[in-house]
């Protein structure tokens, strides 16, 4: 019988109350644009969900689920009613995409407070931070992932003939990036180690690049930290949808991979801790992989482990 996370247990009740987050904020090529100048979002405090189900009436920082309306789970609730108000950023392939998120405690109607987040001349080049007590834990909080879970980033082109203003994300999603665990023996027995959560510390950087092979033409894209369900608590999803216009003499298709939120249903891959094949049997969530070449299966580099095994040799780990 293997042992759930430590960590994931002490975060589970926090993860439904004060651990909630939004991407915000995207560098195209290292250059930090407006907050939410590219990003569908809706910053009422209060929010619809359409379909009236477990998110009817929600604050903005909290999760989507998978049974909430599907256009909530693709880019967020009530995104459509920002699309036109959102700009679209023109890009090239082998481009960089960075996003970075805040946290629930510090709300849109807040940010023009420098007492609580700074947008510039952040540390390390960052695009959120909070300066003004010298980037202490306590000012980077509002920064953190509390969760455990994966940050991926989709793309999903727009179909000819229509505009990305207009675009439900209803079409297919390919992944282009993924940032989950790391399998680390000497955490044994709690070894999965998540990438995005980083102890509760500042996250590390969330970077996609548009793959070289990508098509001309207007897409979403999308990132999400999707929350694995456990314990009988659905997965929970974080998402934004940028609006972008790949400048590409590239023509076709992207790959045909998933759609949303079909590929986030709680018992969809990767969307839930399951006993018997954590770790050794876990698969990132969204679907495969596409690097511009390969489509393939995502899983996390932990076949070297077997949790049946008993603990790893530390001295060889
Ligand atoms: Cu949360």
């Amino acid at each position: 019988m293997v042992s759930l996370p430590k960590l994931a247990i002490l975060l589970a009740g926090a993860s439904l109350s004060q651990a909630h987050l939004v991407f915000v904020r995207l560098a195209h090529n290292g250059v930090w644009q407006p907050p939410l100048r590219f990003i569908r979002n809706n910053t009422s405090p209060f929010q619809e969900d359409p379909s009236g189900g477990r998110t009817a009436e929600s604050w903005w920082a909290s999760p989507t689920w998978p049974t909430d309306a599907p256009n909530s789970v693709r880019c967020g609730r009530d995104n459509m009613g920002w699309a036109n108000k959102t700009d679209v950023l023109k890009v090239k392939p082998g481009d960089t995409m960075e996003f970075v998120l805040t946290g629930a405690s510090l709300e849109p109607w807040t940010w023009d407070n420098e007492d609580l987040v700074q947008w510039d001349n952040c540390p390390e080049g960052r695009g959120a931070c909070n300066t003004r007590s010298n980037n202490t834990d306590k000012s980077i909080r509002p920064f953190k992932v509390i969760h455990p879970g994966s940050v991926i980033m989709h793309l999903s082109k727009v179909p000819a003939g229509q505009d990305v203003h207009a675009y439900d994300g209803s079409g297919e999603w390919v992944k282009i990036y993924t940032l989950g665990l790391e399998i680390r023996k000497d955490l044994w027995p709690d070894v999965v180690y998540w990438l995005p959560l980083n102890g509760a510390e500042l996250p590390p950087r969330f970077i996609a690049t548009i793959p070289k092979q990508t098509p001309g033409g207007q897409y979403l894209l999308r990132v999400d930290q999707s929350v694995l369900g456990q314990y009988g608590v659905d997965p929970q999803i974080y998402p934004s949808c940028a609006q972008i216009e790949v400048v590409s003499e590239v023509t076709g298709d992207l790959p045909k991979a998933v759609k949303i939120p079909e590929a986030l249903q709680k018992d969809s891959p990767g969307m839930a801790y399951v006993p018997e094949h954590w770790p050794n049997g876990y698969t990132y969530p969204g679907g495969p992989l596409w690097d511009g070449e390969k489509l393939e299966q995502d899983y996390p580099p932990h076949k070297d482990l077997s949790l049946e095994d008993g603990p790893p040799n530390l001295s060889s780990a």
